[in-house]
């Protein structure tokens, strides 16, 4: 089936089955150990979240159900003349833990074929109760094929669910303009829950076996939305409040984004693809998707979950590392500029570190190699822009940073994550307005939040809830006085 819900409907009895008879059999089996230092750091080594998307190994990287990024570029389907996948083609999997094929790809960038068959279902379903019509059958008829096909749920995909309720551009256009676009960007995620199917049928008493249907739903409603708020909010704060234009449904996701932002370059959209595909997911810890599971968690809807992730992805810690990336490396080039050696460079490193900042870019809480998100981000860079001055800095970054945290001697991972690189390729296609690119991380990283929510309903999973200790009964506990 082209039907991604269908699909998907067909695959979670089967997973609750499995999930179930692991559990019967290894519920009080020991996975792990707490020990004071985890504590107080952050959590770090503590294994307590099931995430299907994606698994992150320290080693090699992010592997999207089980396929690294080189072998997503190799196996996802891309649009047609292009080298990249398209995200599209990532959520599928994500969603299914399969790779879907180019009609189901395309079924949910653009919606669904209907077919005779499943047209004359909906007649009957819909129009059974033909009496009370009147003599105009046939015009009724036409009207309810119309009715059908716009407003039947099934055939509205991402091209089709993209409208914003009214208040929510309202809102957006009243933002000033000193707002950061990632706070306009959550604000107006939140402000989407007056379109909530779940919140709805929540209120209404739905069964919670069928709570994962209208998450499904909202999910797929929200990934829609996402460019065009994201569009709307660039447009205001940059292009003097110009139109973001109209969807074309013949498009992709990321075209559609590329073209509703004001660019028309191939290879930007190109480039969009890439991006938004390899900021997807990065397993359930980290802030963005562990704060949208959590909040998620207590039966917020969608809107009211994501929004709540993109809250995090907004921190410099997080997210909009991409952000200062470009503020260093700028300040990097009016310092230096570009005839500067690589010592010149060490210094201005050392200079950073020595102020109390941190190097942006470079580091991680679970990777320990280099990202291999940067690494496909550098040979984008090394085939379509091998002599951008901007690509040259971050390749010499590249390498003097690693020694000097190396030297610093506290940071575990001294090498570039995904943050290190996405900005000068941006900037390379002319999108200079380095604040709002954690926006455009957002629009990607709902690929796998919305996969995981929609799973994380499907299987009933419980409200969270770890527990915390103070300091005075943690010392009690393990006899320090
Ligand atoms: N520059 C300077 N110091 C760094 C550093 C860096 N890039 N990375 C880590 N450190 C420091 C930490 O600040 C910490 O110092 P402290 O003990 O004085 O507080 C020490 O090294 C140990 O930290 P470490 O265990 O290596 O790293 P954490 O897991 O605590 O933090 C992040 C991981 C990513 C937050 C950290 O490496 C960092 O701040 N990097 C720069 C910001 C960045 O690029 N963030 C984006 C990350 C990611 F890809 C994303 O989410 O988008």
């Amino acid at each position: 089936s082209t039907n991604l819900k269908d699909v998907l409907a067909a695959e979670i009895p089967e997973q609750i089955r499995e999930i179930k008879e692991f559990r019967s059999k290894h519920n009080n089996t020991v996975v792990g150990d707490v020990t004071v230092d985890k504590v107080y750091g952050g959590m770090r080594g503590i294994l307590g979240l099931a995430t299907e998307t994606s698994l992150l190994d320290p080693e090699e990287g992010i592997r999207f159900r089980g396929l690294s990024i080189p072998e997503c570029q190799k196996m996802l389907p891309s649009a047609p003349g292009g080298a990249e996948p398209l995200p599209e083609g990532l959520f599928w999997l994500m969603v299914t833990g399969k790779v879907p094929s180019e009609a189901q790809v395309k079924a949910l960038s653009k919606g669904q074929v209907v077919n005779e068959k499943m047209f004359l279902t909906l007649l009957y379903v819909y129009g059974c109760d033909l009496t009370c019509w009147g003599d105009d059958y046939w015009s009724n008829c036409v009207d309810l094929t119309g009715f059908v096909l716009t407003n039947t749920s099934i055939f509205q995909e991402w091209a089709n669910r993209a409208d914003l309720p009214s208040h929510v551009v309202t809102m957006l256009n009243n933002f000033p303009a000193n707002l950061h676009p990632m706070a306009q960007f959550s604000a107006a995620i939140i402000a989407c829950n007056s379109e909530s199917k779940f919140a709805k049928a929540y209120s209404e008493g739905v069964k919670k076996a069928a709570y994962w249907e209208y998450t499904y739903e909202d999910a797929l409603d929200l990934i829609a939305k996402l460019p065009t708020i994201a569009a709307i909010i660039y447009r205001n704060l940059y292009r003097d409040g110009t139109s973001v234009g109209a969807i074309d449904p013949n498009k992709d996701w990321a075209a559609n984004f590329v073209s509703m932002l004001g660019y028309e370059d191939p290879q930007f959209v190109e480039l969009m693809r890439l991006y938004l595909t390899i900021h997807t997911d990065h397993e359930g810890g980290n802030v963005s998707a562990h704060a949208c599971h959590l909040v998620a968690s207590a039966l917020s809807d969608n809107y009211l979950s994501y929004g709540a992730g993109m809250c995090g992805l907004a921190g410099p810690l997080h997210g909009l590392a991409n952000q200062e990336v470009l503020v260093f490396l700028n300040k990097v080039m009016n310092e230096l500029g570009q005839g500067y050696t690589l010592d010149q460079l060490k210094e201005f490193v050392w200079k950073t570190l020595k102020s109390g900042q941190v190097v942006p870019g470079y580091g991680h809480a679970v990777l320990r190699k280099t990202d291999p998100r940067y690494t496909c981000q550098r040979e984008f860079a090394l085939k379509h822009l091998p002599e951008d001055p901007m690509f040259k800095l971050v390749s010499d970054l590249y390498k003097v940073v690693p020694d000097i945290l190396l030297e610093l001697g506290k940071v575990k991972n001294p090498w570039p994550n995904v943050d290190a690189h996405s900005g000068v390729l941006l900037q390379y296609y002319n999108m200079m307005e380095m604040n709002y690119y954690t926006v455009l991380f957002g629009v990607s990283r709902a690929l796998g939040c919305m996969a995981s929510t929609i799973w994380d309903r499907a299987l009933g999973l419980p409200i969270e809830r770890p527990k915390s200790i103070t300091t005075k009964a943690l010392m009690k506990k393990v006899g320090f006085s």
